[in-house]
C-alpha cells in the first residue's frame, strides 16, 4: 500500500508543481512521463504506454532514435549556435541536402512550425507585390475553415476556432476563409486579383484528421496555377512520412509552390522547421529582411539531416502506409457501436465517437491510459491515433486489443 501511495504521490507531486508554477494553457492527460524509446513512453511510476500521439507527429522516427540522438550529442559538444551573422560548416550542407531531397531551389530554415507558416505568408505576400504586381499592402492569402497553422497573432487571425482567436484581437487583415475540400469556393476566391497564396493543410489534423476528397489537392494546385496564386502546403503535421508518403501532397503528385515542414524534421529532439520554394519566390526576400536567432543553427542542421536520413533508411513512409491500413482495418473490424467513423491516411488516423455522452472521447482516453495507451481527444468527439512510424504489426495488434478492451468502459457506464 505504501509503495502504491508513494508512486501516486510522485505523479501528483509533478502535476502539482506544473499547476502551481506553470501557466494553465493546457489540459493534459493526467500522466507524468519521464522516458521514451521508440513507440513507448514510461511515466514516473515506471508504467509503460504506447504513445499514440507522437508529440503531435514530431516523433515520427520513434522516441530518442539512436541515430538522431547521437547526431545531437556529437554536435552539441562541437558548435550549437553561430547566429546567421556568420556562416557555419553545416548550414550549406543541410540546405543542399534538404533542397535536393524535396526538389526545390532554396530553403529558409526556421525553428517552430508557426514560424515557418509566418515565413511562408511573408514570402507569398512579398512575391505578390514584387512579382505578381499586387498593390502594396493589398495582398490576400486564402485559408480554410477549421484550419490549424499555429498560435501567433497573425496566424490566429484566420483561425475559425474561438479557442484559438477569441479575445486575442485585433486581428491581422489580408486573409480570406473558405470551406475546406470545396472546389467551387476556392475557384471563386481565386478570382480576386489581390490573392497571393492559398494556404492549406493537405489533411486537417487538429480539425480531427479531415481527409479531403481524392483530387482536391491537384484541383487546388491547378486552379492556383491558372490564377497566378501560390499553392502553399502546410505539411508540418502531415509531412515526413506520416500519411504513408514522404509528403501528403505526394498522394496526388502535387508539388507545392511553398512547402512548410516542421515537427519530425528533428525527430522530436528540438524545434526545427523549414520553408522550401524555388528562386522566383525565395529570392524576393533580401538580406536583413527576415530570419531568427536560432534559424539554421548547426545543431538543428546536424539533427535534421539525421532525422531525414532515418525516414529514408527505414522506409518509414512505406511502413506508415502498411501499418495505417492494418490499423484502420482492425478498428473497423471492432464494429463498436461507439465508433462512428474511422478516417485517415498512413499513421495519421482518428475515430469519431458516436456515444451520447459529450465526455465519451475523454473517458475512453482515460481508460486507454489505464490500459497502457496514450491518446488525446481533439475537438470533443474525435480521438487522434498517431503512433511513431516505426510501429510494427505486433504493436498495431496489441494496441487494437487495448482499444477494444477499453471500449468496455461504456458497457460499465450506463449513460
Ligand atoms: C499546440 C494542435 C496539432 C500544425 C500545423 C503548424 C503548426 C502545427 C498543421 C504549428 C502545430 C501542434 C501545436 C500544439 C498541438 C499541435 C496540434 F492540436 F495544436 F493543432 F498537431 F494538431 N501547422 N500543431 O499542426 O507548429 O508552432 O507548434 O511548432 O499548440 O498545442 P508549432
Amino acid at each position: 500500500m505504501q509503495i502504491q501511495a508513494q508512486a501516486h504521490s510522485k505523479t501528483q507531486q509533478a502535476i502539482h508543481l506544473e499547476e502551481t508554477y506553470g501557466a494553465h494553457n493546457y489540459h493534459p492527460v493526467p500522466v507524468v512521463l519521464e522516458r521514451g524509446d521508440g513507440i513507448y513512453v514510461w511515466d514516473v511510476e515506471g508504467k509503460r504506454y504506447f504513445d499514440f500521439l507522437s508529440g503531435y507527429s514530431a516523433v515520427n522516427q520513434g522516441h530518442c532514435h539512436p541515430k538522431i540522438v547521437q547526431a545531437l550529442i556529437d554536435q552539441a559538444g562541437k558548435l550549437t549556435l553561430t547566429s546567421r551573422a556568420f556562416h557555419s560548416s553545416l548550414l550549406g550542407e543541410y540546405e543542399r541536402y534538404i533542397t535536393q531531397l524535396f526538389g526545390y531551389d532554396k530553403v529558409l530554415p526556421m525553428n517552430t512550425g508557426v514560424e515557418a507558416v509566418e515565413t511562408a505568408i511573408k514570402l507569398a505576400r512579398r512575391w505578390g507585390y514584387d512579382v505578381k504586381g499586387i498593390p502594396d499592402k493589398k495582398a490576400k492569402i486564402i485559408a480554410c475553415d477549421h484550419n490549424f497553422h499555429g498560435r501567433t497573432s497573425a496566424v490566429i487571425s484566420f483561425s475559425t476556432d474561438p479557442s484559438s482567436y477569441d479575445r486575442f484581437g485585433p486581428y491581422m487583415p489580408g486573409f480570406i476563409n473558405i470551406p475546406f475540400n470545396d472546389a467551387d469556393a476556392l475557384k471563386a476566391a481565386l478570382t480576386d486579383p489581390h490573392v497571393a497564396g492559398f494556404l492549406v493543410e493537405p489533411i486537417q489534423g487538429e480539425a480531427g484528421v479531415v481527409v479531403p476528397d481524392e483530387g482536391y489537392l491537384s484541383m487546388a494546385k491547378r486552379h492556383c496555377a491558372d490564377a497566378g496564386v501560390l499553392f502553399i502546403a502546410d505539411e508540418v503535421q502531415t509531412g515526413l512520412c506520416r500519411t504513408g508518403r514522404m509528403l501528403c501532397c505526394d498522394h496526388e503528385n502535387v508539388r507545392p509552390d511553398i512547402l512548410i515542414l516542421g515537427k519530425a524534421l528533428s525527430g522530436g529532439t528540438l524545434p526545427v522547421s523549414a520553408v522550401l520554394a524555388d528562386d522566383p519566390v525565395m529570392m524576393t526576400i533580401h538580406p536583413g529582411e527576415h530570419g531568427s536567432t536560432y534559424g539554421g543553427n548547426p545543431l538543428a542542421c546536424r539533427v535534421a539531416i539525421a532525422a531525414l536520413e532515418v525516414l529514408l533508411e527505414e522506409d518509414l513512409s512505406a511502413n506508415a502506409d502498411k501499418m495505417g491500413r492494418l490499423f484502420r482495418d482492425r478498428l473497423k473490424e471492432l464494429r463498436s457501436p461507439h465508433i462512428g467513423s474511422v478516417r485517415g491516411k498512413g499513421l495519421l488516423n482518428a475515430i469519431v465517437m458516436t456515444h451520447a455522452d459529450p465526455e465519451a472521447a475523454w473517458k475512453l482516453c482515460m481508460k486507454l491510459k489505464d490500459n497502457g495507451l496514450l491518446a488525446k481527444p481533439t475537438h470533443g468527439d474525435k480521438i487522434r491515433f498517431a503512433p511513431p512510424l516505426v510501429i510494427t504489426e505486433a504493436g498495431i495488434e496489441e494496441s487494437i486489443a487495448i482499444i477494444r478492451d477499453s471500449l468496455s468502459v461504456f458497457d460499465e457506464d450506463p449513460s
